[in-house]
């Protein structure tokens, strides 16, 4: 039997470019040919075989991603996801990055990745607040678990405290309200 959702979910603070699992995401931009933050991080780890390959994806719309191997990684593959820059949370930003994540899960399962790491897409330099964007990062993976029993485990990966801490609330938020609520 499927394990319920919750479990299959982890948070941990660290670096993603160290995880040995199928798949990690990056988050990239348009052009796909790397950049600085987690894509800096992810390319220079990976080595420059995944840039070549890259090359000849022809780019990526926002809210979209698209799957290449992972070359020197530990993960088997990079799945290339590209956030919206944050302008004022109504500009359309929430479906695009819900687009992200729905597309990652998805190459995912069609790619035959049963765990995958995620980092906090667009929450660094395209400016999204963290607490709104782990809403639809979580929101969007526990729809996703809830219809695909494929993906074992989905693993959001954290780089300081302070945005693991925000994760962990909206975990709480979403997937395990507590249960002694009183009326
Ligand atoms: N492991 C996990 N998380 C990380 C790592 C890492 N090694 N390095 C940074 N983070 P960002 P974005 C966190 O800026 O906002 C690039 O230039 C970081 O603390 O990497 O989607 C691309 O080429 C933050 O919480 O991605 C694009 O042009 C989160 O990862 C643009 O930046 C995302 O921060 C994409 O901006």
């Amino acid at each position: 039997m499927t394990r319920p959702v919750a479990e299959r979910i982890e948070l941990i603070r660290g670096d993603i470019t160290r995880l040995d699992v199928d798949a990690i995401v990056n988050a990239a931009n348009t052009s796909l040919l790397g950049g600085g933050g987690v894509d800096g991080a992810i390319h220079r780890a990976a080595g420059p075989e995944l840039l070549a390959e890259c090359r000849t994806l022809g780019g990526c719309s926002t809210g979209s991603a698209k799957i290449t191997r992972g070359y020197r990684l530990p993960a088997r593959h990079v799945i290339h996801a590209v956030g919206p820059v944050y302008r004022d949370g109504r500009s359309g930003e929430p479906e695009l990055l819900a687009g992200c994540y729905r597309t990652a899960l998805r190459l995912a399962v069609e790619n035959g990745c049963r765990t995958i790491a995620f980092p906090a897409i667009s929450c660094g330099v395209f400016g999204y607040p963290m607490a709104a964007a782990a809403r639809i990062a979580i929101g969007e993976t526990t729809d996703f678990l809830a219809r695909h029993d494929e993906i074992d485990k989905v693993i959001f990966v954290l780089f300081d405290e302070r945005g693991l801490d925000t994760y962990r609330k909206v975990m709480t938020e979403l997937v395990s309200p507590p249960s002694e609520q009183k009326p």
